[in-house]
């Protein structure tokens, strides 16, 4: 069974929803957790007008009872509380006068998906097309993530996230070890792990709020704990470092994606890229737990390195070591201070649409990334371990480890 969700919902519509399969019976859900997960991604400072509004909390449909899931697809809404003002111009019914405002789209946004949307679509009014492009949708998959990451919590992984650069602040991304991006806490404006940065980040938004515009940036994830082999070098499709790609790019407003240090890697010779192996007796056998990156569970094989520069996949496979991804996002594609654009009826030169936006959305999207980044490797924790049970996975889980050990 694979673990799969899929997600539905316009923006300024009744609510989201999301309907999650592949979550083992048994497995305890908590209901507050994921409303800590869709409140984090409401946080983060240079955020607009919509977040005052919406105060997102889940209601819990189906396949959980008593705490615990059923084994059957788990259905989550998330009401949007904005909708009580677009009734009328997002209701599903036919209407017989149009609304006093019918707040009709035009004026395409260039880097939002209206124009080219609109153009495929063949709709005349480009709001059928950014109520749904819309970043609000990232809700939804926050609540499938939160409920991944409780899968994931069940065998000790865990998965945060920091803002490693936003605009043009700091000059290269902020690198940030496990226990700094700890450290952060969990109210903080931007999610950086550095006080003064963090400062001149926040400087950097308020001058281009006033200017009108928008900044975007780098977030970095981490997944710590995780056992060596998950994903697979057999086929294109199943390589771990794809699936992740994909998965982070699939974030709103990602227009790029690393791992580990992948950037800068391609610019060094191997030799000072590559992680050498090293081993030492794991404690499970009688030695002494050696120094490695992060590695408990490396460590617990024996096998271990002494850097991560690959971010913890090689060919497609994790190896154990702290897993690294960052996404980097363009600007927000809605300007206060509108971009030239084409009045999609007239075709006159007219200014691109605007209603509200946020400065940057840098932040949000580190909890977004995730939340698809513990979607991806939930699914490979069910491909890898299977079970229909919580305590049967886990069983599979143990005796795998114990297959490591004799390694
Ligand atoms: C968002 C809700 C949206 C935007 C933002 C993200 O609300 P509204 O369109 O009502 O202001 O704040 O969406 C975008 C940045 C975008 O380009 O669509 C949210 O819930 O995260």
């Amino acid at each position: 069974m694979n673990f799969k969700f899929t997600t539905a919902g316009e923006s300024h519509g009744p609510a989201l929803v999301t309907i999650i399969e592949g979550v083992p019976a048994g497995l305890p859900i908590d209901k507050a957790a994921i409303d800590h997960e869709l409140w984090r991604r409401q946080q983060g400072y240079g955020r607009g007008g919509r977040m005052k509004i919406e105060t997102d909390t889940v209601n819990i449909l189906s396949g959980v009872r008593h705490g615990k899931a059923l084994g059957s697809p788990i259905a989550l809404m998330i009401e949007n509380r904005d909708f009580v003002h677009w009734t009328e111009i997002m209701s599903a019914e036919e209407i017989e006068t149009q609304p006093k405002n019918p707040r009709i789209v035009k004026r395409p946004r260039p880097g939002h998906a209206d124009l080219a949307g609109g153009q495929k679509y063949q709709t005349r009014d480009l709001r059928d097309i950014l109520e749904r492009a819309s970043a609000r949708e990232t809700a939804a998959r926050v609540a499938a993530g939160a409920v991944a990451r409780q899968l994931l919590a069940a065998f000790g992984v865990d998965i945060k996230s920091h803002v490693a650069k936003l605009g043009a602040v700091p000059e290269s991304p902020i690198d940030a070890d496990w226990d700094a991006i700890s450290l952060i806490p969990k109210d903080a404006s931007l999610m950086c792990a550095d006080n003064e940065i963090e400062a001149a980040m926040m400087a950097h938004i308020d001058d281009a709020k006033e200017k009108g515009d928008t900044l975007g940036g780098i977030f970095e994830v981490v997944a710590k704990n995780l056992p060596v082999g998950l994903g697979s070098h057999t086929s294109w499709e199943d390589k771990l470092d794809g699936r992740i790609a994909r998965a982070i790019m699939s974030i709103h407003a990602v227009k790029a994606v690393e791992l580990g240090e992948g950037v800068a890697n391609a610019r060094r010779p191997g030799s000072q890229v590559h992680d050498e192996i090293f081993f030492s007796s794991p404690p499970a056998l009688g030695g002494v737990a050696a120094a490695s990156t992060d590695g408990v569970v490396s460590n617990a094989s024996g096998f271990f390195r002494k850097t991560n520069r690959a971010g913890g996949l090689e060919g497609g496979i994790t190896n154990g070591e702290e897993l690294r991804v960052r996404g980097y996002l363009k600007p927000i594609s809605t300007l206060r201070k509108p971009l030239h654009s084409v009045d999609i009826d007239t075709k006159e030169d007219s200014p691109a649409a605007f209603e509200r936006s946020d400065v940057t959305a840098v932040p949000a999207a580190g909890v977004i990334g995730e939340a698809m980044l513990a979607i991806v490797l939930a699914n490979s924790f069910r491909e890898k371990f299977g079970g229909d049970s919580i305590d049967e996975m886990r069983q599979n889980f143990e005796n795998y480890k114990g297959l490591l050990l004799r390694y």
